[in-house]
């Protein structure tokens, strides 16, 4: 303090203006903000558009007490039009995106096989996932299913809010071993040897650490090496050398002895799987309607996406365009009714635009017809979710699935990817803050 305070009053606002400065440093480490989501729209738009594409996502339900367990299943279908900047999938993992472990996985599956390794899946090809989630830490959590892959990273599923109840301390996780143990509760078993071997390695490192800085470290060494006639000898010493030789074979002993005590302890033990598990996708289902992007553009200043497109119906039967998906909004064609009968009641409202999909020609299209309309997906969404950055991707493509009805209800799924141009003036004078236009 010699060196600011030369007054007592300049001292005080020495000392003020460092507390100030500290204190929302302070404050922003150990008050942390409540985290609302994980950044799922922080995502490029290319990698929500254009990867994994989930759908017929459905949670059994939204509350869940510390134990209770919620089914998550659906279906994914992995984009043709990859982005070449991404690895492909060779290897994929299915998880669930939580803030955290506040769920524990108990079972996952990708088309009935147990996904507890990473397997390969194919572009184009539908697959349909389960798993089971058991409540562990009590909260309202923002929860996805989610496709990790290799050198992509995660692919996240539409989210949903669950809320968990109860106590975190009654959280048990029992299962029964191959060899028929039983353990009751996997999150505390075997912490106890967990901490005895960290401890005793910690241990080590902190003797032969303190065996060497006990000694006057810098200047004595330094003359030792430097000054003529200084005695190197000393700078490791014949004890130094028994010491190190003494705890070199007490490391080794301490090994071998601590390997055939788990050894008896556990001789049965299987080490970790690290081989790929193969998953056959479902069979596929030939595209009904062949779409064809004729022109795509995003109005920036009425957020709206507006696509003109050329579809021919390859099917025996009529086909209804009742749903445009992508990033995990739901652009629902309202006038259909069978598009909007799959709509779940307790379908996240964030992840339905409420203005849905604006279709200049809504009638079926009859076997063998061929048909060019004019589609439109404006809403808010766009913005919130951050999906205009496609705008400033270098590769602005934009990728999603449609969803065609026949007269039955019957469903088929068509990709539709395009180069998407975006308009940034409007001759209705709209803006982003005036979306719908006019004097503003
Ligand atoms: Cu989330």
């Amino acid at each position: 303090m010699r060196t600011f305070c030369f007054r007592k009053s300049s001292c005080v606002r020495v000392i003020l203006s460092a507390a100030a400065a500290i204190m929302p440093i302070g404050i922003l480490t150990f008050v942390p903000d409540a985290a609302l989501a994980h950044g799922e729209r922080n995502q490029e738009p290319f990698l929500r558009m254009r990867t994994a594409h989930f759908y017929d996502v459905k949670w059994s339900t939204n509350e869940i007490p510390v134990n209770g367990e919620i089914v998550v299943t659906g279906k994914f279908r992995l984009f043709p039009i990859w982005p070449v900047n991404l690895p492909l999938p060779e290897a994929a993992f299915l998880g669930n995106g939580t803030p955290g472990p506040v769920l524990a996985r108990t079972e996952s599956y990708i088309n009935g096989v147990p996904a507890i390794q990473s397997t390969k899946l194919e572009l184009n090809r539908d697959y349909e996932f389960k798993t089971v989630l058991k409540g562990r830490v009590p909260g309202h959590h923002h929860v996805h299913p989610m496709i990790n892959v290799m050198g992509a990273g995660p692919l996240l599923g539409p989210g949903n809010w669950l809320t968990v109840t109860g106590n975190e301390s009654d959280f048990k996780l029992p299962i029964k071993t191959l060899s028929g143990e039983t353990i009751d509760n996997l999150e505390t078993w075997g912490l106890g040897r967990v901490f005895f071997w960290h401890g005793l390695w910690v241990a080590i490192a902190i003797v032969w650490l303190v065996w060497w800085l006990r000694r006057p470290l810098l200047l004595p060494r330094f003359r030792a090496l430097t000054e003529k006639g200084g005695d190197q000898s000393q700078l490791v010493t014949s004890t130094d050398r028994l010491f190190g030789a003494g705890l070199l074979v007490a490391t080794i002993l301490i090994v071998f002895f601590g390997f055939q005590a788990t050894d008896t302890a556990y001789p049965r033990t299987v080490p970790l799987q690290g081989s790929r598990a193969t998953v056959e996708p479902l069979s596929e289902v030939p595209e009904q309607v062949k779409v064809v992007v004729n022109k795509s553009n995003y109005d920036v200043p009425g957020r709206s996406l507006r696509m003109n497109v050329t579809l021919t119906n390859n099917g025996s039967t009529s086909a209804q365009l009742g749903e445009f998906l992508t990033s995990n909004q739901r652009f629902i064609n309202h006038e259909v009714s069978q598009a909007m009968a799959t709509v779940d009641p307790n379908y996240p409202k964030e992840l339905l635009p409420p203005n849905g999909l604006k279709v200049s020609d809504s009638r079926p299209l009859k076997p063998g017809e061929t048909k060019t309309v004019d589609i439109e997906a404006a809403d808010a969404a766009w913005e919130t979710e951050r999906l205009s950055s496609l705008i400033n991707d270098p590769d602005n493509t934009l990728g999603g699935l449609l969803f065609f009805y026949d007269e039955h209800g019957k469903r088929t799924i068509s990709n539709v990817s395009g180069p998407m141009v975006p308009v940034f003036t409007d001759p209705d004078n709209r803006t982003a803050e005036n979306p719908k236009g006019g004097p503003g």
